[in-house]
């Protein structure tokens, strides 16, 4: 198991070097672009937007419905039953700490039918209904917890904290490769959505699992269903994002170094940009997309405003200090610029120091955090114990 995380580490060293020596990558901070970014606060006819009404009715429907046209296309959320069975197909590997359950999801609309399979860990002695963090997984499979020993899925000190934790794996509805990403949901469920430019894709996809999951964790009294966090590292990383912009059901939306596509300024061109990431996997992003390639400037949006669609919810961002192709400098200011929106639509101050270079601590703080640490690509223990305390302190 380590050793094929090991070996999807260096996939995705060498894919990227190999991206780098193909495209002009720059890395280079005195060669980023000054940043002109478009006003979240001024919506399509020209209006000011000031007040939480306005924002809520009039902005913030527009910024979905650009993301979805221009970026992810659609999370549908249309069927006609959705059956939630428990099954017992492996050991409970917690004995003794958690309950465990694999719980396949079957979900039908216009005669077809789709199955995804949740692994669900709970708190084996609580008193009261759990807060629960769902974990977006692209990596190993998860069927019996075991992605849990590299401190990627750390389930054990999850639940130590009093939390329950769940993950499904992307490929169950939607194979992360471009030449099969619509044999699952997309084929089964949703096939209209193949030939549309602005459809639903592998994003879309991962984050209908996601939703159906919280569907789930809504029917179980053993999960306090109001306090869901979703989390996502990397590519599950943008997924959550886009997940958490659609369905308001979570209350807290964690990104880990998600960079470009997810957390990172597009505008800025740091590391992997709008043409790389399209190239080396069209089957994440909708084809409308497509046309920023090398053309940031033209995007209606950037990533401060996916941000800003947590509001009045709560939004963690985290980069790692080696991680470079995602821009950890384009992470931390989307995540700043975009948390205006407490201090200046919902009444509620945030604050991010000025000075990212000499960012030591996390900025820990009510509805919007941040932190680096030190090292590469990659989701760890340190990484979850300072989503855990952002959190706790946001419940
Ligand atoms: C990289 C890709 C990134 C990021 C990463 C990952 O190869 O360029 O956008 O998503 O994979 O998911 O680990």
């Amino acid at each position: 198991m380590l050793k094929s995380l090991f070996f999807t580490a260096i996939l995705v060293i060498s894919l990227n070097s190999i991206l780098m020596a193909q495209y002009d990558v720059n890395e280079d901070e005195s060669k980023v672009p000054p940043l002109a970014l478009p006003d979240p606060f001024i919506s399509k006819e020209g209006k000011v937007i000031t007040s939480i009404s306005e924002w809520e009715n009039i902005r913030r429907p527009e910024l979905i419905n650009l993301f979805t046209e221009e970026v992810y296309g659609p999370i549908p959320g249309d069927f006609d039953e959705i059956k939630f069975e428990e099954v017992s197909e492996s050991q409970n590997p917690l004995e003794g700490l958690a309950i465990f359950k694999e719980i396949d999801i079957r979900v039908s609309r216009k005669g077809q039918k789709h199955s995804m399979r949740l692994n669900l860990f709970l708190p084996q002695n609580s008193s009261k209904p759990s807060p629960v963090i769902l974990l977006v997984n692209h990596r190993e499979k998860s069927e019996d917890g075991k992605i849990a020993e590299d401190g990627y899925w750390p389930v054990e000190n999850i639940i130590k904290r009093g939390f329950a934790t769940a993950s499904f794996h992307g490929e169950t509805v939607a194979p992360d490769d471009a030449e099969r990403f619509s044999e699952g949901v997309i084929s089964n469920l949703y096939p209209e959505e193949l030939p549309n430019p602005a459809g639903m894709r592998t994003f879309g996809a991962w984050g209908w699992a996601a939703m159906r999951a919280m569907d789930y964790f809504e029917k179980d009294p053993l999960i306090d269903a109001k306090k869901s966090t979703i989390v996502g590292h990397s590519r599950s990383g943008k997924t959550a994002l886009w997940t958490g912009a659609i369905d308001e059901r979570w209350s807290v939306v964690i990104s880990n170094e998600s960079g470009c596509g997810g957390a990172a300024l597009s505008r800025r061109k740091f590391g992997e940009t709008v043409k790389i990431i399209n190239n080396a996997f069209p089957h994440w992003f909708n084809d409308n997309f497509k046309n920023y390639a090398d053309h940031e400037e033209s995007l209606p949006i950037d990533q401060h405003m996916l941000a800003m669609m947590m509001a009045p919810r709560s939004v963690y961002f985290s980069s790692a200090r080696e991680d470079r192709w995602a821009d950890p400098k384009g992470e931390y200011l989307s995540l700043k610029i975009g948390s205006r929106i407490y201090s200046e639509i919902y009444e509620q101050p945030v604050a991010f120091p000025d000075d990212f270079e000499n960012l030591k601590a996390p900025v820990l703080q009510k509805h919007s955090g941040y932190h680096i640490r030190e090292g590469k690509h990659n989701l760890t223990l340190e990484d979850w114990n300072h989503f855990m305390d952002f959190i706790e302190l946001n419940q």
